[in-house]
């Protein structure tokens, strides 16, 4: 069925306009100026309202198997929070198990996702290395839509990719045109200090964060842009969470290297306090890696945004509800890592970010939406509000305001890291494919809807090495 959102201002991530958006058949079909109405179309009043293209949370972990449990969060469920909260696309993860068939894998959760109310795709993880991985990067780039392939440097003795896995597939990666993304931790370190804890009785939440310092991210993040310099693979670090990543990508990027950086709502605006609080479950729902950083690392992180060192925003979510972070209850590196945020990201993100000045309207839609649209190769499919993009749209109310909480989220999880936050300018629309999806309280989402939404891999990405032979010149080693 038609829609036409009525009176509004388009806010994209380059400009500001008045304008109606007309959608039909999934698609929009008319971007303009006091249109005619569709007989038959819904119309919504978005009059003193912003239309941005639906949000794109680049990292989640939909009923994600993990340390000993499962994510309480579906793919309906979690989708359908998102969509509450102005999301309209996901990207998740398949990630196989040490010597898991990764097709085996791959097909295991697109199985899952067909439950999803909105738009998904997924990054591949890389967790072990022999010619049969390197074949499934092959056939999931040329036959499944995947352009990107996911590194965990953190988990030692579960799904750690160790430097020999990393310059295998960044190489492999590289020759398919698919972009390479990593958790930069050094599990190494990580590992050593959790023990060291354990032995000195420090087994409570406080320990999580001594376990993993600043400086194990920022030496992974740094590892891996080397390795990704080395061998010319274009790079993007998942939820850098301090100014050590922060650097190194900084660095990088001046020098002209294809690297990414994204950031998580949650690291933005929650400090380490949280692992000292007295009430250790509230302690333990905190539990994620990388931790949550002592102040000072989210204003750090506010200026990568605003410097455009950190192009993306999301919130690894991944719920586990209080009993299952209990099973970390006597030592805190049992405990299933992860919180949520899915419902809540673009919310939290308009209230400090815009609400504070510290980003434009087209920055957040920048941030939110479109640079990964961009990064992973599906805009102006998704990311943009124009004929012919999919009718993925927020209709967005800068002064209505709500307090979040466990009590009223949507999200499957009985804890909320942002709770008692309120937060002003909220969507009071979704639409996912044309269809609304949510209004004004109402939520719409049917269980299946959702498409698995193909990303195709980059031109071959030619280093200097290729060209030469290419030209069949001398490689530049051989001169
Ligand atoms: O590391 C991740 O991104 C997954 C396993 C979610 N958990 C987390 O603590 N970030
Ligand atoms: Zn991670
Ligand atoms: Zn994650």
């Amino acid at each position: 069925m038609a829609v036409h959102i009525k009176g509004g201002t388009v806010v994209t991530a380059d400009k500001t306009f008045r304008a109606d958006v007309v959608s039909d058949g999934g698609v929009i079909v008319a971007v303009g100026d006091d249109l005619e109405t569709p007989t038959g179309a819904e119309v919504i009043d978005a009059g003193g309202c912003y239309v941005m293209p639906g949000g794109i949370d680049p990292h989640t972990h939909m009923e994600l198997p993990f340390m000993g449990t499962v994510a309480s969060e579906d793919f309906f469920t979690g989708t359908t929070a998102g969509a509450v909260g102005g999301t309209t696309m996901i990207i998740d993860f398949v990630i196989p198990g040490p010597q898991q068939d990764v097709m085996e894998a791959y097909h295991t959760w697109r199985g899952w996702a067909e439950k999803a109310a909105t738009d998904y795709s997924f990054h591949v993880a890389i967790t072990w290395w022999d010619d049969t991985v390197k074949k499934a990067m092959e056939t999931l780039t040329t036959e499944h839509g995947v352009n990107s392939f996911k590194h965990f440097m953190a988990y030692k003795g579960a799904i750690m990719a160790d430097d020999e896995i990393l310059v295998n597939s960044f190489s492999n990666a590289r020759e398919l045109g698919a972009i390479c993304t990593v958790h930069a931790e050094n599990g190494e370190l990580v590992f050593h200090l959790q023990q060291e804890l354990i032995k000195q009785g420090i087994t409570g939440p406080e320990g999580h964060p001594l376990s993993r310092p600043p400086a194990c991210e920022g030496e992974a993040a740094d590892r891996a842009i080397r390795i990704a310099q080395v061998l010319d693979t274009p790079l993007y670090i998942v939820h850098n969470s301090c100014e050590d990543a922060l650097k190194a990508i900084t660095r990088a990027r001046q020098e002209g290297q294809r690297v990414y950086g994204e950031v998580l709502a949650g690291h933005l605006l929650i400090d380490d306090s949280v692992y000292r609080h007295p009430d250790v479950d509230f302690a333990a729902h905190h539990i994620m890696s990388p931790p949550f950083r002592p102040k000072g690392h989210q204003e750090a992180l506010w200026r990568g945004l605003q410097a455009g060192m950190l192009q993306t925003t999301a919130t690894d979510h991944c719920c586990f509800c209080t009993e299952q972070k209990r099973a970390g209850i006597d030592d805190f590196t049992k405990t299933p890592n992860g919180t949520g945020g899915v419902e809540d990201r673009m919310h939290v993100l308009w209230t400090h970010g815009v609400g504070t000045g510290r980003l434009t309207m087209n920055e957040f839609v920048a941030i939110t939406s479109t640079n990964a649209a961009k990064i992973f190769n599906i805009y102006p499919r998704k990311g943009a509000v124009e004929v012919g993009s999919d009718a993925d749209l927020v209709v967005w109310d800068p002064e209505k305001e709500r307090t979040i909480s466990k009590d009223t989220h949507h999200q499957n999880i009985d804890f909320n890291i942002f709770e008692g936050m309120t937060v002003k300018g909220v969507n009071i629309a979704t639409l996912s494919q044309g269809n609304i999806v949510y209004l004004d309280g109402d939520v719409r989402t049917q269980q299946g809807a959702g498409r698995y939404v193909n990303r195709p891999t980059f031109a071959p990405y030619f280093g200097a090495m290729d060209i030469a032979r290419k030209n069949k010149e001398p490689t530049p080693v051989e001169r």
